[in-house]
């Protein structure tokens, strides 16, 4: 209902009566009123003027499901399937929970805050208040455990496309999850799976996107390496419109991936490659690698070729690029 009384809103400028609504609604004017207090209560700015009406001032930029709901063009994803959270210790542990409870695919599960965010090998993700995106999202796919590393390029795919609606600068992929822009890392991807020998359960994808963060506030261990939306366009950012855009643009591209496999895929993962031609580091459990990364083959596994022309196939490792000055990004 709220849903209602909110699209009904936004689709004027100007006051609408308590009467209407509540025709239009079906449902009594004490209702409306209860409805509209608890939107304001949400954080919606809402004049109410006694005889006139009521009339939508602001909307919060706030990932509530109403707002996220709004004209979302997936579709599929979130629809009937959105948990929303004002704090939870990880998106990616409360959407492994739902998934083994068997929630469907395109459950999405997000949260305001994270108080024990999550990157790879038990490393941190900085989700403070507000700020960003932090979200996670149930998959089914029916293909091989071996091919579950796929996943996360088809991710990064539909993430560039999304994060490209909001800057003018040039969005990268470095290997393995990482999205970059301007060298820095705007948004973290971490793929985590539940899986039989040749069976698929679920795979969990969590994604966290830098929205509104200013540099000093990102902690100082990797304040040089980390921007945000807002930092990269020099304007604060709709958070939502950003969610919006990442479920559907992500949404299509699993679906281009489920109907015609990793080709297109990676094609576009490869067009959009910050690693690929460039001078690599590569720190693996044991021990480092150097030199030029020059492909990534069916299993999204990078090569890299050294000094003395021997080619490594890399699954998982931690990649620093070469900067034309000499750095490493
Ligand atoms: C990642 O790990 O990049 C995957 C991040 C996934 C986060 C999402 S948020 C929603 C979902 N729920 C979770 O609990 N997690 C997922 P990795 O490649 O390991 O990068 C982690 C490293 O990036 C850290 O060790 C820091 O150096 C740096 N880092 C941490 N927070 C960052 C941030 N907000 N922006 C940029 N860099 C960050």
């Amino acid at each position: 209902m709220k849903e209602k009384i909110l699209k009904i809103l936004s689709a004027g400028d100007e006051y609408i009566s308590g009467e209407k609504l509540s025709n239009l609604c079906g449902v009594s004017r004490t209702a409306i009123w209860k409805h509209i207090n608890n939107l304001k209560e949400e954080g919606y700015e809402i004049n109410s003027q006694s005889r006139i009406g009521y009339k939508l001032i602001k909307r919060p930029d706030s990932l509530l499901k109403t707002e996220i709901l709004q004209d979302l063009k997936t579709k599929k994803w979130a629809k009937e399937l959105l948990y929303t959270f004002e704090e939870v210790n990880s998106t990616n542990k409360v959407a492994k929970k739902l998934a083994n409870e068997g929630k469907a695919e395109g459950t999405v599960v997000v949260a305001e805050h994270q108080s024990q965010g999550k990157g790879r090998l038990g490393r941190t993700w900085s989700s403070p208040k507000g700020k960003g995106i932090w979200v996670s999202i149930i998959l089914r796919p029916h293909i091989l455990p071996t091919k579950a590393s796929q996943i996360t390029f088809v991710i990064a795919v539909g993430m560039l496309k999304a994060l490209k609606n909001f800057v003018n600068l040039d969005v990268k992929i470095k290997w393995p999850n990482d999205i970059l822009i301007n060298t820095k890392k705007v948004a973290g991807i971490l793929t985590e799976l539940s899986a039989e020998i040749e069976r698929i359960n679920y795979v969990v994808i969590g994604i966290g996107v830098n929205v509104n963060q200013s540099q000093n506030e990102f902690p100082l261990e990797f304040r040089d390496k980390a921007t945000s939306l807002k930092l990269a366009s020099g304007q604060e950012i709709a958070r939502v419109k950003v969610l919006q855009a990442m479920l559907e643009e992500i949404e299509k591209a699993y679906n281009l991936y489920l109907a015609e496999g990793f080709s297109p895929i990676i094609d576009q993962w490869k067009q959009n490659s910050f690693t690929l031609g460039k001078e690599v580091k590569v720190l693996m459990n044991d021990g480092e690698i150097e030199g030029l990364a020059f492909d990534v083959n069916e299993d999204g596994c990078l090569l890299v070729k050294d000094d003395d022309k021997k080619v490594h196939t890399i699954l998982a490792g931690d990649v620093s690029v070469r900067l034309v000055n000499g750095d490493y990004a």
